[in-house]
């Protein structure tokens, strides 16, 4: 039914601006914005920063890497759980997801391994969006991401929230291959890139920090590519 839909996506768009509102201030102290000395060389990016971080080079090939197991799940089976501390939990299938406003986006992909890749071209939604859909409860500080081949990674909400934080199905105009974390991943263009969880499942809204497989093993709780910050 049309006019259904429409009030779903009319309600996202109101709770979407409240919850711009709501954490604005925040998001304009997170070092991706508020960092006056941000380390790196090349022209100003889109970001204001300049677009090679600081002990990054740049790749035209796109590496992959994860723990080495690439599960694969079709989508009649695939499903988004976002939980923990929210006022609505969901679990999302295929076409609900889909049904969400779909965004196209062009960013920067920097590992933490020091290869970057410049401008690519994903296609998805917006977390922001699915936060308002879901309602993050006052509490709510962190988020941590699940990947179906049993990844974690904490991001702060404030970062988690900024506008090209997406939940990508589609990169260069073609379906996100599996090796590449399909059918959705995270990507996190403001940090290094493993804090965006490829083949998501869950994303759980927490009231405190918590660490996710990397950041257990001493990688950075914060992974700001401006500021060389790859280890705790
Ligand atoms: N589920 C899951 N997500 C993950 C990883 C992983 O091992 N499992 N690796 C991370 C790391 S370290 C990086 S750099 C990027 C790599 O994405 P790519 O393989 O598409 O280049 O995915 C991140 N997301
Ligand atoms: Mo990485």
């Amino acid at each position: 039914m049309e006019s259904a839909s429409d009030d779903k996506l009319d309600r996202i768009i109101e709770a979407r601006m409240k919850l711009k509102d709501r954490f604005e201030e925040r998001m304009k102290g997170t070092p991706s914005i508020a960092d006056e000395t941000p380390q790196g060389r090349g022209p100003i990016n889109r970001h204001g920063m300049p677009q090679t971080p600081v002990g990054q080079t740049l790749t035209q090939k796109w590496p992959v890497l994860d723990l080495g197991y690439h599960p694969n799940v079709s989508l009649d089976r695939w499903r988004l759980t976002i939980d923990g501390e929210v006022e609505n939990p969901v679990i999302l299938k295929w076409d609900d997801f889909m049904n969400l406003p779909q965004v196209e986006d062009i960013s920067d992909f920097h590992c933490v391994t020091t290869w970057s890749k410049l401008d690519m071209v994903w296609k998805g939604v917006r977390l922001m969006d699915l936060a308002a859909l879901v309602q993050p409860k006052e509490t709510a500080t962190h988020i941590m991401c699940y990947g179906y081949d049993t990844y974690s990674t904490n991001v702060l909400l404030e970062e988690a929230l900024k506008p090209d934080v997406l939940l990508a199905h589609t990169v260069y105009d073609e379906t996100l291959p599996v090796e590449h974390g399909g059918p959705v991943r995270m990507i996190t263009p403001q940090l290094y890139a493993w804090k965006g969880s490829k083949w998501i499942k869950r994303i759980q809204f927490l009231p405190e920090n918590k660490l996710g497989f990397w950041e257990e093993r001493g990688y950075s709780n914060t992974a700001y590519p401006w500021r060389n910050d790859r280890y705790s």
